[in-house]
């Protein structure tokens, strides 16, 4: 059957279960974690992983702290977040054909690497810092050159024509100018999102609206995307504008680019007609660092590609019984760590992240920076990527907790996961004190039916 053609992309036995899926967004509540997706569509790779492709492209994300004009600087920012877009949203449709269902990271998961090339190392911690609602936060340092990214996002999702998906979080980079002290801050914030294509089965991510970059210099830049059959008519298109707060504006920029962020574009000096251009750029000519994460038997418990390595496992011999009994263990075990902490009136440690409040006196420039990018001006007055309630806090890394970090991050570590020593599954009532509450072991069922329609990616 061509791929054009409604389930066209959906292999012939799965046709069944993509149009019940098709049936069933109609109608879901908003948590992407609730969406039950069919087997071929799921993904062995967590969300707390894609924390890594903010900066892949450590040149670009490096280049800035080398630029003495303020200015060059704010649009080497520009430069290099535009770069990311192509990792963030289309890479993993490019690799396989169609965006996956990722797994559902749990409660501390982890993914720890860093990136060696020849600006450094570049250390990335990623965690799960709240289930309900899911949140990632995560960090990203270079020391060498003095850079940091750090941010925290979740995901409220709806359904009209097709799934949209709302960011709520938002980013923070902090650079040095070169030889200098002064700390300067881009507050970035997160564009919504929608899947085209779901009814031919080979979903794939637009960016729709708008993103801005306001920074503590004074340097605003404002992303609009439109998608295909808008404007230029071309996939992933956009046009983004930097002026000075008070100096320029949208429409009058210092510099203005053009063009579809997954393919090329053209970065202009003025505005208009008469704008000089300044170059023509092509993402996937830029090289990407390869991440390093430690060996799996190096790994902490409750590191991602250790905690969900049984899973991945099954998923790629696509053993869908083996897939949902491995996953049913953890997500058990979550469910019944979570009733023990509520019983014992704790809550589940965050290794390198803490919540902070915005009377914090660290919090007063990213204040100032969330006043002015909801000035009229900048016209972001709708934003929410500061929204408490639907984030469980508003997440910050803490250098004291990440200096005491040591591996095992936690002591419930392994039944967190619902597993033994021996990788072998323990019984889950021994995490949950009441009996009558405890949820069936999972090992009990591992190939049950209900199980099979529970799976979830
Ligand atoms: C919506 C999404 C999960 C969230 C992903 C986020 C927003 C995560 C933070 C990254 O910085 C940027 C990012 C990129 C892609 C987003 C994913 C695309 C699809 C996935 C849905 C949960 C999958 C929906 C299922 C299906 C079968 C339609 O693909």
């Amino acid at each position: 059957m061509p791929a054009e053609v409604e389930g066209g992309a959906v292999p012939a036995s799965s046709r069944g279960s993509w149009t019940s899926f098709l049936k069933s967004i109609a109608s879901f509540n908003g948590d992407l974690s609730s969406l039950t997706a069919p087997a071929f569509i799921l993904s062995s790779q967590s969300l707390v992983e894609f924390s890594a492709y903010w900066t892949e492209n450590t040149s670009l994300f490096i280049a800035p702290t080398q630029e003495p004009d303020p200015a060059q600087r704010a649009l080497l920012v520009q430069k290099w977040l535009l770069n990311t877009l192509k990792q963030q949203y289309c890479s993993r449709s490019e690799k396989l054909g169609s965006e996956k269902k990722p797994l559902n990271p749990f409660l501390g998961e982890l993914y720890l690497g860093h990136w060696d090339d020849e600006f450094g190392q570049t250390q990335l911690v990623s965690e799960q810092v709240s289930h309900h609602p899911p949140v990632t936060a995560y960090c990203i340092t270079n020391d060498k050159h003095r850079i940091r990214l750090q941010g925290y996002n979740g995901q409220k999702a709806s359904f009209s024509r097709t799934i949209h998906i709302k960011q709520i979080g938002h980013a923070l980079l902090t650079l040095h100018p070169p030889n200098s002290d002064a700390v300067e801050t881009y507050l970035i914030t997160l564009p919504p999102l929608h899947i085209e294509n779901l009814i031919y089965g080979a979903p794939f991510v637009e960016i729709g609206k708008v993103c801005h970059i306001v920074s503590s210099t004074g340097y605003i830049s404002k992303i609009d995307f439109s998608g295909r059959g808008w404007l230029s008519g071309k996939k992933n298109s956009f046009s983004a504008s930097l002026w000075k707060e008070g100096e320029g504006s949208d429409s009058k920029p210092l510099y203005s680019t053009e063009g579809q962020w997954s393919d090329s574009f053209t970065i202009k000096k003025g505005h208009g007609k008469k704008a000089d251009v300044v170059t023509t750029f092509k993402p996937s000519d830029i090289k990407l660092s390869r991440l390093n994460i430690a060996p799996l038997e190096e790994q902490d418990v409750l590191e991602s590609r250790r905690a969900w390595g049984q899973v991945a496992k099954a998923i790629a011999k696509g053993d869908m019984d083996e897939t949902s009994h491995y996953k049913s263990r953890i997500e058990n075990a979550q469910r019944a760590l979570r009733r023990k902490e509520q019983e014992e009136k704790r809550e589940w440690k965050r290794v390198f992240f803490s919540n902070v409040d915005s009377k914090d006196p660290n919090e007063a420039e990213f204040g100032k920076l969330v006043k002015m990018m909801m000035h009229p001006s900048v016209g972001a007055s709708t934003w929410e990527g500061v929204a408490p309630d639907k984030t469980s806090g508003v997440w910050r890394f803490d250098d004291k907790k990440a200096a005491q970090a040591r591996k095992p991050f936690h002591e419930d570590g392994l039944l967190a996961l619902g597993e033994k020593e021996d990788g072998t599954s323990a019984p889950v009532s021994r995490v949950g004190t009441n009996l009558s509450q405890a949820p069936t072991p999972t090992s009990a069922h591992p190939h049950s039916p209900v199980e099979q329609a529970k799976l979830q990616g």
